[in-house]
């Protein structure tokens, strides 16, 4: 397989540098700092990692690019993951209008969500930002919540995971068809059960991390699971937690109930992969928490 960090973000010419990244030993061009790497790295608090498997669609290019114009300390990895569509076009139009904000990984063959985000949050981790998160290409978390997130991890020293928790109160915007709640409120519940945490709402796809050495080490292995990647994350977490005693893993993450989330159409998630995912949270208590 092979990855192509284009655009300034990927410290000009540094690609020539090859080295491997995890178990499964991918060449990866390392994002070694050149001097326009490391003006960018002064200059992005936080980056966002953008999974895109076949978006060319629902990929909303003025919204991305409108936000990294208003908030210039934020920058975006965007992989793309193997699309057989115009996703590519899509993201090197972005990149080609703000190099410094935009950066894109281009997987050659799909990888899967849980591939494509670690791969980048340890591309991201390389640029030495105080956060790093992944977002939903498709925004159904609009991009305006990040700044909350930011505020928690800024507010907290304690904290390490800011996680986006799709709860529809009054005065919130919550859109999700009644079959997929339902469905998620039994999954949630199965993994709350399984990590022994408190955890509302693992699935929703908008996550920041403080970007410690800790958060490199939840993303340094690929990951067993394909879709429930988010609980493989908490797992990794509270294995560390009982491994080392140094903290209550309760105390380190905190859910935020999201102003917006909309369910946009064309999800490539469908109620089957509730099997696998099942599945996939028993593996997960065998190896990191029986
Ligand atoms: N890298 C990668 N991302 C994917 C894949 N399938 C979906 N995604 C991304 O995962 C995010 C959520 O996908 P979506 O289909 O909206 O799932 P849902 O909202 O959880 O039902 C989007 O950013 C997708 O582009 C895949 O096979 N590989
Ligand atoms: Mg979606």
């Amino acid at each position: 397989m092979r990855l192509v960090l284009s655009g300034r973000f990927a410290a000009g010419r540094a690609c020539a540098a090859l080295g491997t990244l995890g178990a499964t030993r991918t060449r990866v061009p390392l994002l070694t700092a050149g001097d326009s790497g490391k003006q960018q790295q002064a200059m992005s608090k936080t980056i966002i990692v953008v999974p895109c498997y076949n978006e060319a669609e629902r990929l909303d290019v003025e919204r991305f690019a409108g936000y990294a114009e208003t908030h210039p300390d934020t920058a975006f990895v965007c992989v793309d993951d193997g699309s057989t569509d115009e996703t590519g076009a899509a993201l090197q139009r972005l990149r080609t209008r703000n190099p410094r904000q935009f950066a894109v990984i281009d997987l050659e063959r799909n990888a899967g969500k849980a591939e494509a985000v670690r791969r980048g949050v340890l591309a991201a981790l390389e640029r030495e930002p105080a956060f790093v998160g992944y977002w939903d290409a498709d925004l159904a978390t609009p991009l305006e919540e990040i700044a909350r997130f930011e505020r928690a991890l800024a507010d907290d020293a304690e904290l390490l995971v800011v996680m986006g928790a799709r709860v529809k109160l009054l005065g919130r915007s919550v859109r999700r068809s009644a079959l997929r709640h339902y469905l998620g409120r039994v999954f949630a519940t199965l993994a709350s059960w399984t990590l022994g945490l408190a955890v509302y709402d693992t699935q929703c796809g908008a996550k920041l991390l403080r970007a410690t050495p800790l958060a490199r080490e939840l993303f340094a292995e690929p990951f067993l699971s394909g879709w429930i990647f988010d609980v493989e994350v908490l797992a990794r977490l509270v294995a560390h937690y009982r491994r080392t005693g140094a903290a209550d893993p309760e105390r380190v993450v905190r859910e935020l109930p999201l102003m917006q989330w909309h369910d946009i159409a064309g999800s490539k998630v469908g109620p089957l992969q509730g099997f696998g995912a099942l599945r996939d949270l028993a593996r997960l208590y065998r190896r990191y928490l029986s």
